[in-house]
């Protein structure tokens, strides 16, 4: 173990809760001290010990075209000479705006917020304050930020640290939400056929990626949209992971299903704080100052943060982006899954475009939240380690996703797989 990371690990707890500031980040599931990272470039990140690891955190997801891309770099430096907040509107947010709009044509309007919690949050209120009802549907693993009502059989650190429910909820603010098990048709028609005319909105990421990356059947997200339809139910896709980096229009592009919100965020601030929800012009009218749906932000569409999603979203529109994106996620993942066989592991692996899952201990690809609580938590802690001391860093829990960047390229890749061999060869002893 490196010693710096230790010392600022035990310095950081006497200061911050846990020693850090979003607890998956703890390494809470594996145990051991957190990597405090110092600078990333590209597809590597190096640490206080100057120990560089190639990344496929990709800062959970942001850093789909490298870490400190020259161009989005230049973009931020650019936009902060110019002031680094106003609290009034900018032409960049227009420019932002029409770039979503153009690429997700399910967002007819859109409004910018600071986080995905905070975009999930407006858009949950946004549909009651619409229908007039206040019933939700989530699903068991999925996440959607830690906002009070949102916080029942979640995923992501909620899974990490097995706390289905969180402390600190009034049992009256999560008595709105039902919770259903992630492609159960079933389960979804009784609902609706029971509470149908009081559901309000159902909530779905349309490719799991909290309880690591679990897939909707085609039959499951046809029948969110027919039902949803059906009762006037608003059907909001949780896009905070899976918008552009599943492909270029995001997951709703891929099932080729129009929800009427979307939620955003990761992708769209190319690593600063800036997320958006949107959708059908009519509802996005009920939000403030339009209708009486109040939200609002001090540093909603912040400059800089707009100035680094707009370049962002610009290089992520160059010819054959998502082809290689999602070719090499894919090679990465077929690469693990054939050594994991070399070497007698069972281990599955699974990609949509930049976004990859790994599971130990499985047979079958998990299609549920049940699924997740059946794989190999001991193998992965021990396969984490191994892999983080050979210079490869994975999400620190089970439940995440994995990402890969536009900077990734074939010889990252194959590194990390002959890395990987070693790994695996030594961890069937
Ligand atoms: N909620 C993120 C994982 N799904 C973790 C964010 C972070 O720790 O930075």
């Amino acid at each position: 173990m490196t010693n710096r990371n230790e010392t600022l690990f035990a310095e950081a707890k006497k200061y911050i809760p846990g020693g850090v500031n979003s607890p998956v980040r703890a390494f809470g599931s594996v145990g051991g001290v957190p990597r405090f990272i110092r600078s990333a470039k590209g597809a590597c990140v190096w640490d206080e010990d100057d120990r560089c690891y190639i990344d496929y955190i990709g800062s959970w997801g942001p850093a789909i075209v490298g870490h400190a891309h020259p161009e989005v770099v230049k973009a931020v430096a650019k936009a902060a000479e110019s002031g680094l907040s106003f609290g009034a509107p900018t032409a960049g947010e227009i420019e932002i705006a029409q770039e979503i709009i153009k690429l997700v044509p399910s967002v007819e309007q859109v409004r910018l917020v600071s986080s995905g919690t905070e975009a999930m949050m407006s858009a949950i209120r946004l549909a009651r304050g619409f229908t007039g009802r206040d019933l939700i549907i989530k699903f068991e693993g999925c996440y959607h930020g830690h906002s009070d009502s949102l916080l029942v059989k979640a995923g992501s650190g909620m899974l990490t640290f097995g706390t289905p429910n969180s402390g600190g909820v009034p049992a009256d603010f999560t008595r709105h939400t039902m919770v259903l098990p992630y492609n159960d048709c079933q389960s979804l028609q009784n609902a609706f056929k029971q509470h149908g005319d009081k559901i309000a909105c159902v909530i779905v990421e349309p490719f799991a990626g909290n309880m690591n990356l679990v897939r909707p059947t085609p039959e499951f997200m046809q029948l969110l949209r027919t039902i949803t339809a059906h009762y006037g139910t608003v059907l909001i896709f949780d896009e905070v992971m899976t918008g552009f980096r599943v492909a270029l229009g995001g997951a709703q592009s891929l099932h080729n299903i129009t929800p009427d919100l979307t939620t955003m965020g990761k992708v769209i601030g190319g690593g600063m704080p800036l997320a958006a929800f949107g959708g059908r012009a009519d509802i996005m009218a009920k939000i403030s100052p339009l209708g009486d749906v109040y939200q609002a932000g001090t540093l909603s569409g912040n400059p800089v943060a707009v100035a680094a999603g707009l370049k962002t979203l610009e290089l992520i529109q160059k010819e054959g982006f998502y082809e290689t994106l999602s070719q090499r996620t894919f090679e990465l993942t077929q690469g693990w899954q054939k050594l994991a066989e070399k070497h007698g592991i069972q281990m599955l692996a699974d990609s949509v475009g930049g976004m990859f899952g790994i599971y130990f201990g499985l047979h079958t690809l998990p299609v549920n939240y049940q699924d997740m609580q059946k794989v190999d938590n001991d193998f992965f802690k021990r396969f984490f380690h191994a892999m983080l001391d050979a210079g490869i860093s994975l999400a620190p829990s089970p439940f995440e996703a994995g990402f890969v960047s536009a900077a990734h390229d074939e010889e990252y890749i194959q590194t990390t797989l002959e890395r990987t061999d070693r790994v695996l060869q030594d961890l069937a002893k």
